[in-house]
């Protein structure tokens, strides 16, 4: 089954959007696989973003997503990685739809509220990155047949 990485970043936590955020995904129907609140080292940041190392804005990105704890989850279901991704907005928040997190919470491309894997293949790679093995709980919610 499809899975995908999803960060709440540190203005998002500051914000108290946590519950906010969690509940989109949660009564969309995806299944949590994954959730941990923690502070991120710039180690884990500088590989997290590493495909940006080039850009002028990585230095001041690593340092917001430094900046204080975050809350990484593994979300799971058919299409999460592209759903999520819609779910989350465009990542400027000034042209995100309304009704995306994005476009209903931020203004500011450097405070986007959340991360969001990109691609299937980028979603396996930030899941490892992110979470050991054992971390990553497999069960089957009793609401699924009311979704299909
Ligand atoms: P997204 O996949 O929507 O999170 O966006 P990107 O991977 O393109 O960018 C990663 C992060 O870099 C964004 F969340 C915000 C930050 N960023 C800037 O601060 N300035 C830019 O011009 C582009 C991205």
């Amino acid at each position: 089954m499809e899975r995908t990485f999803l960060a709440i970043k540190p203005d998002g936590v500051q914000r108290g959007l946590v519950g906010e955020i969690i509940r989109r995904f949660e009564t969309k129907g995806f299944t949590l696989v994954a959730l941990k609140f923690m502070k991120v080292s710039k180690e884990l940041a500088e590989q997290h973003y590493d495909v940006h190392r080039e850009r002028p804005f990585f230095a001041g990105l690593v340092e917001f997503i430094t900046s204080g704890p975050v809350v990484a989850m593994v979300w799971e279901g058919e299409g999460v990685v592209a759903s999520a991704r819609k779910i989350i907005g465009a990542t400027n928040p000034l042209t995100s739809e309304p009704g995306t997190i994005r476009g209903d919470f931020g203004i500011s491309i450097g405070r986007n509220l959340i991360h969001g894997s990109d691609a299937i293949e980028t979603a396996q790679r930030e899941i490892a990155l992110w979470f050991k093995d054992d971390e990553l709980v497999s069960w089957q919610p009793h609401l699924t047949p009311w979704l299909k």
